[in-house]
């Protein structure tokens, strides 16, 4: 008997497909039920390759041990042209579960993290309810659908790289929903469920290259083959309905603790992917594996992750020390070809959950802060290269930072954006005092040289 799919995916990119296409491959194999429908509200491209390979697609594992194998974890597949086909599995009773991954700026929050009503895709969503552009729009009018027909909610869970992502994602949903419909704003907020959660796999985006691996190693032409170390974890807050797919069976880890495994990879992890990508990318060098193959680069990283990271961690699950040799060794992973400009897309929406908010808590905690503040001087002297050069800035701020970045003082100009920087940061003198000190390091010595001085003294000298 072929089954409803019971998942409704936003998103399905690269990392979607590497990480939980696989925990629902094999959960596949024991409960037919949770097969997924994928949809992609901006572009069809994957949408219809997956399509036409009825779903099939390669993942291969790439550690010292290459590994390829095919997945078949999706079923239906929604294009943005294809809302009214969405729209109905969303109202499907069979639906008890959406996952997104549609990165921070798909969740159209402002810089406090809330719902951002001045967002191009949420005012379009407020005036036309009935033809949504944002996952926020979606799932109010979805959940509007079965609160109409009677139905128990979905449960929604974002899969984005953000603190307290599900806490986010249900208050974003309810303060659109609130606008629309207050009854049923109430209804969202006493009967859906939104956990936070937190995924980790390191996924480097599919290339011409990797296409030719797979077809040479499975003989298989796959059009949209996804790549991943064999590493994958995805921990989610233990507040799922009984009547949703079993995750725990899947392999994810299920608890009442996962802010504290939050907290610990976007700021261990994902802090030292940024500042290896911008350190890294104005030191000439093109991945992850090569920047941990610069020692100065990754002796600042690692100091920087034992000392002051790991100090600002308010649990010891995972055991931070632990954490950060497996992460050093993830990060050298030479079988993986992680670009360094991949991961410096979007700093103005990731800066705040992978540095700023150490930040406060370092400054918070009267602990030395000029490691931070050179990674974060390290971002404005990308920003401020790629604007002065007219290269590339890919991130939802790039006009007002290209602005900044070719005025008469970047970095004064960059703290300026309270869409990045909380404006009792910015405005902070220590902090403000440390970042531009690292700055004019940066221009005076040059990065290099700047994280070797940086990295041995207590404090800026
Ligand atoms: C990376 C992440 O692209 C980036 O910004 O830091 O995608 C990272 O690889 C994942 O979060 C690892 O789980």
């Amino acid at each position: 008997m072929t089954h409803a799919p019971g998942i409704v995916h936003f998103g399905p990119g690269a990392f979607h497909r590497a990480h939980q296409g696989d925990f629902i491959d094999r959960l596949l194999r024991d409960d037919p039920r949770w097969g997924i429908a994928a949809a992609s509200l901006r572009s069809a491209g994957t949408v219809e390759k997956l399509k036409r390979q009825n779903g099939r697609y390669t993942l291969a594992i790439l550690d010292e041990q290459p590994a390829y194998r095919t997945l078949h974890a999706h079923r239906e597949w929604f294009g943005p042209e294809e809302s009214v086909g969405l729209r109905a599995r969303l109202r499907h009773p069979a639906t008890r579960l959406v996952t997104a991954t549609v990165t921070e700026k798909g969740h159209c929050l402002a810089a406090d993290g809330t719902l951002d009503f001045g967002h191009p895709d949420i005012l379009h969503d407020l005036a036309a309810p009935n033809q949504p552009h944002s996952l926020i729009g979606w799932l109010a009018l979805a959940l509007a659908d079965r609160h109409a027909d009677r139905e128990p909610p979905f449960a929604t869970i974002t899969c984005d790289n953000m603190a307290s992502n599900g806490r986010k994602l249900a208050a974003a949903v309810t303060a659109f929903a609130q606008r629309i419909d207050a009854d049923l704003a109430r209804w969202i907020e006493g009967e859906a469920r939104f956990p936070d959660t937190m995924v980790d796999a390191i996924t480097p985006a599919t290339t011409d290259d990797l296409r030719a691996r797979v077809a040479a190693a499975t003989g298989w032409r796959d059009a949209a083959p996804v790549c991943r170390e064999s590493y994958a974890a995805w921990v989610i807050e233990d507040v799922l309905p009984g009547d949703g797919p079993d995750l725990a069976a899947a392999g994810a880890i299920l608890t009442s603790n996962v802010a504290a495994w939050e907290q610990a990879k976007l700021r261990l992890l994902n802090g030292a992917h940024s500042t290896l990508a911008y350190a890294g990318l104005m030191g000439g060098h093109e991945t992850v594996a090569a920047a941990m193959d610069d020692p100065v680069l990754a002796a600042f990283v690692e100091r920087m992750m034992r000392e002051d990271i790991a100090a600002t961690l308010t649990s010891a699950a995972p055991e931070p020390q632990r954490y950060i040799e497996e992460l050093l060794q993830r990060f050298r992973n030479p079988a993986i070809g992680h670009k360094l400009s991949q991961i410096a897309w979007d700093g103005s929406q990731k800066l705040p959950y992978r540095l700023l908010d150490t930040l406060t808590d370092l400054r918070r905690s009267g602990r030395p802060i000029h490691r931070i503040a050179l990674a974060i001087a390290a971002w404005m002297a990308f920003i401020r290269r790629q604007a002065q050069a007219g290269a590339p800035i890919v991130d939802p701020l790039a006009e007002a930072l290209t602005t900044a970045g070719r005025g008469a003082d970047p970095a004064r100009a960059l703290l300026e954006m309270t869409a990045i920087f909380p404006p009792g940061l910015a405005s902070d003198a220590l902090v403000r005092g440390a970042i531009l000190d690292a700055i004019d390091r940066i221009d005076n010595i040059g990065v290099h040289t700047a994280l070797a001085a940086t990295m041995e003294e207590a404090q800026f000298a």
